[in-house]
């Protein structure tokens, strides 16, 4: 009893927002759901990994011929990202790289997902050379990566592009990016392909959207009312175009990919999502119907097209002209254009119906909008009636609620007949109150995070999903956008002041669950303990 209550206790004081005061503790919590997890729930064959990105870890702003991203702009204007961060050196990755791929080995991992940062290998776009350092770099890695066992899992885009082209005609917003998109994927293709057997074309066409054109948190930065308020943009239509210009960009690169490579590469193609799971905040029909939509704005909205070839119907029938056309021939070219699905999934969210009932916004934790058409008519939320859904994490909204990823899996599998599946990230990021070094590297709730998220990926497996694999976000701490380095989601922390990597407890627990012992119910302090005896994991 005291326990319990001091524990709400504890939620009340690192809960985000004041009025919340628990979270919802029917089967909710991460530790109601702790349930023994090995790596033989999953299949032969299967890929565990952990995954990063290039703005995020690189650093080296601009050398070796590299030029500036559009977020390498971003970040300089005051206001953008927390604290002034920037990921001008990042975690160093750039020179530090071969330190972090002994780390991968030392852990046992079997595939490692990185991305290409383009204006470190196409300064210029497709209008001018290839930089042959920048090529070099990613060849050293993918061949320190093979010597070792490990696969490259490589995702083409991840959020950073050439500064130049975002000046040219802005980016995502034309048609032109297509054709500099498919000119960099074709680069990637030649100059790593024979090596690569897994290609994610663009991570998280639906999150770009919402961040660099609904809400303008990321570059370029576009929004307007009730969204924010920026200097340009169109919260109501630019996220539709952009992400119009982004499936036929993926659509061209995987026509590309398989008519051109495949045959002499004999690799797969795919794209990445993010996806909350949704449940509907009461039992009414209404925010049933609205959890149904939330998922279709956000997941099918880019995967209809690439499996069917064209939006969701939920989409077609709540957007009116604004939603970009595909011709005949483009459908031809977007459908089918995916091998694998990859799943980013962390957190699950109230869906409320703002099509019957009114979502006015109020507080912090509201995000204003919910009463339009880009959001589905859809208000989400992380809590109902001053109950958290889940566990909170450190990323605003990011509740913990393991079910979510048999839910969110299961709807893919129903929506998209069994497609292959992998979970290209996955992770739990410190509250920032938890700001004691102690806390932070003995980090039980991240452990206990996987482990519950873990068992019920292997639920879904069990009942036929087909996924082949499960990257960690991250691998280490990094530049968590406009967030900065206030939020942690690595295995390894990252010193910020010598740049120094040092495992957590989570660390050496995935590397032994990656050698399959069993973590056998014992409760996680004990699992803790039980590494203080066996030694701490090699420190670098
Ligand atoms: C992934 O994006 C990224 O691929 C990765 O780079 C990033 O570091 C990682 O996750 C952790 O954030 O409706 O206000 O709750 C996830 C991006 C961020 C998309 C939160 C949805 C929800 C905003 N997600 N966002 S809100």
């Amino acid at each position: 009893m005291v326990a319990s209550s001091s524990f709400l206790l504890f939620i009340l004081l690192i809960s985000a927002n004041p009025c919340v005061r628990a979270y919802n503790q029917g089967g909710n919590g991460i530790a109601e759901e702790f349930e023994d997890v090995k790596r033989s729930d999953f299949p032969a064959g299967f890929l565990f990994g952990a995954a990063t990105s290039s703005y995020q870890i690189e650093g080296a702003i601009l050398e070796d011929g590299k030029s500036f991203s559009d977020w390498d702009v971003f970040v300089r204007k005051i206001g953008n990202i927390k604290n002034g961060d920037t990921g001008d050196i990042a975690t160093d990755h750039y020179h530090r790289y071969m330190e972090d791929i002994e780390i991968i080995h030392s852990l046992g991992m079997d595939a490692y997902r990185f991305s290409i940062s383009w204006p470190r290998i196409l300064p210029n776009g497709k209008s001018g050379g290839v930089n042959a350092a920048g090529i070099m770099f990613y060849n050293s890695i993918i061949d320190n990566l093979l010597l070792r066992g490990i696969q490259p899992f490589v995702t083409i885009y991840h959020w950073d592009m050439p500064q130049v082209l975002s000046d040219k005609y802005g980016g995502w917003l034309s048609p032109l990016i297509q054709d500099d998109f498919l000119h960099f994927a074709e680069t990637c293709f030649k100059n790593f392909g024979d090596r690569v057997r897994y290609w994610v074309t663009i991570n998280e066409p639906n999150t770009v959207a919402e961040f660099a054109f609904e809400r303008g948190v990321s570059p370029p930065g576009h929004c307007s009312p009730p969204f924010g308020n920026c200097s340009a943009g169109n919260s109501d239509t630019e996220p539709l175009i952009a992400v119009h210009n982004m499936l036929l960009a993926h659509a061209k690169a995987s026509k590309l990919y398989r008519e051109q490579f495949l045959p002499k590469q004999g690799g797969v193609i795919g794209i990445v999502l993010h996806s909350f799971m949704f449940e509907p905040l009461t039992d009414d029909e209404h925010n049933k119907e609205a959890a149904d939509r939330a998922l279709a704005f956000n997941l099918a909205w880019a995967l209809d097209p690439l499996v069917f070839g064209d939006y969701p119907p939920e989409m077609c029938q709540y957007h009116g002209n604004e939603l970009p056309k595909f011709t005949s021939e483009e459908r031809l070219l977007i459908r089918d254009s995916i091998d694998f699905v990859g799943l980013n999934h962390y957190a699950t969210l109230y869906a409320k119906d703002c099509i019957h009932s009114s979502c006015s916004c109020s507080g912090s934790a509201c995000i204003p909008g919910g009463d339009r058409a880009i959001r589905g008519f859809v208000s989400t939320s992380a809590e109902n009636g001053g109950v958290l859904i889940g566990e909170p994490a450190g990323m605003p909204r990011f509740s913990v609620v393991p079910r979510g990823m048999e839910e969110i899996v299961d709807y893919t599998v129903n929506r998209y007949d069994n497609k292959p599946i992998f979970i290209t990230e996955n992770g739990y990021s410190s509250p920032l109150q938890q700001d004691q070094l102690d806390d932070l590297q003995h980090d039980v709730k991240r452990i206990e995070f996987h482990q519950a998220y873990l068992a019920s990926l292997a639920r879904a497996i069990r009942n036929g999903a087909d996924v082949r694999g499960y990257f960690v976000w991250a691998l280490m701490d990094n530049f968590e956008w406009s967030l900065g380095y206030d939020v942690k989601f690595g295995l390894y922390s990252v010193d910020r002041a010598t740049l120094n990597r040092i495992p957590r407890s989570s660390a050496k627990w995935y590397r032994n669950f990656l050698r399959n012992i069993s973590s056998n119910g014992m409760k996680p302090r004990t699992a803790f303990s039980l590494w203080n005896k066996v030694g701490r994991a090699e420190e670098e």
